[in-house]
């Protein structure tokens, strides 16, 4: 079992029955049915099917993105941190977002990309990032309702793909899921500290759980039958549970946390079903979700504008690095003749 801190999440307890490998297998790929079927890990130098290739560098990619744009919501509140203490840990997590950014560049890398395309493609709008980053964070009770409810969807949907067939993006989630899990934690302390303040603050963490708690919903994708790659990604041993298995589960993991908190999640008709044995809740606006992604969101240009400048900002410090690696590497070489 793959233990995080926090949200512990037995992902294998529950596993659905995987589609079955196609009829025909293409030569060359007897050995990747093998090893999915056996719930083994395809490593990079693995033959593959090319669109598992694709569909892992556009996942992971995606993903990447998604974390280092993440940074841009909560470095806002940096410098308006309302204490000494909280700044030092908001510092920190955004810090670690930057670092489960490289840690997934790296793994799309190990797929034959480059991250300076990949980073070009974001750039130009050709590739995605997750739609809740283009909400913006409008008072500091916003940095407590990201950590707890943002990072604690992060963590639903990304415990189970540390048990991704694809090695070294399962080996980077191990290390992202422990981190996101200590994120989750200072999100509901700092939230927790809000709600039991004074009415002004309380008042504050409701509304920023009121606006949070949709988005939150939306992270985990379209409903699955408008889910487009849950099938063949199922099949190949990436995802281990659907859209909507994983947004349930989410939801009943966060309602008891919220009555902790003395919160109200903003569904009326969220409640317990008896004969389910999980909560009910309200329907999804995915015109929203859709809006988001297709770029028109309340923050997505701001994001890509912020973006871009920071990426150009940075060219010398790329440079210097480039720079930098060659010397050592001409040096090794005089060394070694
Ligand atoms: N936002 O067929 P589907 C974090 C797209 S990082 C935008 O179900 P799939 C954190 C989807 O790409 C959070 N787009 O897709 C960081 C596809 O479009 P394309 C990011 C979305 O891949 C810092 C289309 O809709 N987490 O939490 O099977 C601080 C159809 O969807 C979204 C990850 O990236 C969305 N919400 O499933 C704090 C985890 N949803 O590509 C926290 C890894 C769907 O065909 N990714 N789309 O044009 C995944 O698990 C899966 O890719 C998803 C979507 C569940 C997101």
């Amino acid at each position: 079992m793959v233990r995080v801190y926090g949200n512990d999440f037995a992902p294998q307890d529950a596993e659905p029955a995987r589609p079955a490998a196609p009829a025909e297998i293409e030569p060359g790929l007897e050995d990747f049915w093998r090893i999915v079927g056996a719930d083994g890990r395809i490593e990079p130098r693995d033959a593959m099917p090319e669109d598992y290739r694709r569909s892992l560098v556009r996942q992971i990619a995606q993903h990447a993105h998604s974390e280092i744009i993440g940074m841009q919501p909560e470095g806002n509140w940096i410098g308006r941190a309302p204490s000494l203490r909280r700044k030092a840990i908001l510092m920190a997590k955004v810090q670690d977002e930057a670092g489960h950014g490289l840690y997934l560049y790296a793994a799309a890398e190990t797929l034959g990309v480059d991250r300076a395309d990949l980073l070009d493609l974001l750039h130009s709008g050709r590739q995605k990032y997750s739609s809740i980053f283009n909400y913006p964070t409008l008072t500091w009770a916003d940095i407590g309702a990201i950590g707890w409810l943002v990072d604690g969807a992060a963590i639903v949907n990304q415990v189970p793909l540390c048990r991704c067939s694809y090695g070294p993006y399962a080996r980077a989630m191990i290390r992202v899921c422990k981190e996101e899990s200590f994120h989750q934690r200072q999100g509901f302390e700092a939230l927790n500290t809000l709600s039991h303040g004074t009415p002004e603050q309380r008042a504050m963490a409701q509304d920023a759980v009121d606006r949070w708690w949709w988005p939150s919903l939306m992270m985990f994708g379209p409903h699955d039958a408008e889910s487009t790659h849950s099938e063949k990604s199922m099949a190949w041993g990436v995802k281990r549970f659907s859209n909507d298995d994983l947004r349930q589960r989410f939801v009943d993991m966060t309602v008891p946390q919220s009555e902790a908190l003395g919160l109200t999640l903003p569904d009326p008709d969220l409640r317990w079903n008896e004969e389910r044995g999980h909560y009910d809740f309200g329907e999804i606006d995915f015109t929203e979700l859709f809006e988001v992604i297709k770029g028109n969101g309340p923050c997505n240009k701001q994001r890509m504008a912020h973006r871009r400048g920071a990426h150009e900002d940075g060219a010398w410090a790329r440079e210097a690095a480039t720079a930098y690696a060659e010397k050592q590497a001409a040096r090794k070489e005089g060394s070694a003749a």
